[in-house]
């Protein structure tokens, strides 16, 4: 079945089974060097990127097509400021007792503690919210689906893209993350999905000595 329109697949690229290999191969080499960084410059960022950054978050395949994410991009000092204090606020409780004695050593490895001045130093904050229901203009709720996996992929396009362009960053977790919505805005049909910390890295920025699953551990090919 077509669909009530459709269009010719005009953009479609096909590469050589060569090209392809060479392609594939670059590009895990580029972003095998992707890291989770911690300290951040305070060194500014050109808003242009960030902006190119979402525009190919929001290409990524989701849910009937309903698109069920937004993106709030803060670089206001005094918000980040509110965000770092609701933040911590919430990682103090996590690290002194909310956190069963299993997550926190699970994170061991990483050196993670309640506090977070990325949240101040970093040029940008982006808060992505995932939109559990659209709205219609006179109000009236749109089932939305897939919300978690679309937003999940969208921000993992978004990710990708910042490193590409040159940039670090951190997905933050701070939890329960409501004081977004407070803080931001954001109306209840939203619910934070992540806290995305952008930016340079410090100089002295340095990161865990932790590797990924090699591809044996992660893939099983049935021929
Ligand atoms: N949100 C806390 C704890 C934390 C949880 C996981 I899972 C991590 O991979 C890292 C941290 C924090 O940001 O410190």
């Amino acid at each position: 079945m077509l669909p009530t329109e459709s269009i010719a697949l005009t953009n479609y690229c096909e590469y050589s089974p060569a090209e392809m290999e060479t392609r594939a191969a670059a590009f895990y080499a580029d972003v095998q060097r992707r890291r989770t960084v911690r300290h951040f410059s305070e060194r500014t960022v050109p808003r242009g990127v960030i902006e190119n950054c979402l525009r190919a978050a929001g290409t990524a395949p989701n849910g009937a097509n309903l698109q069920p994410w937004h993106f709030v991009v803060v670089s206001n000092p005094a918000i980040k400021h509110e965000i770092r204090t609701a933040a911590e606020a919430e990682e103090r409780a996590f690290y002194a007792g909310r956190a069963p004695q299993a997550w926190l050593d699970a994170l061991a490895p990483l050196g993670t503690d309640a506090s977070k001045p990325f949240l101040e130093t970093a040029p940008y904050l982006i808060a992505i919210f995932a939109q559990s229901y659209g709205l219609l203009p006179d109000g009236r709720k749109v089932k939305n689906y897939y919300v978690t996996e679309s937003v999940g992929i969208a921000t993992g396009i978004l990710i990708t893209a910042l490193h590409h362009a040159g940039l670090v960053s951190l997905t933050h977790t701070p939890s329960p993350m409501g004081f977004l919505n407070k803080i931001l805005q954001r109306p209840d049909n939203e619910r934070p999905f992540l806290l995305l910390v952008v930016g340079y890295p410090a100089h002295e920025a340095r990161v865990p000595n932790i590797g990924k699953k090699t591809l044996d551990e992660i893939a099983t090919f049935i021929d």
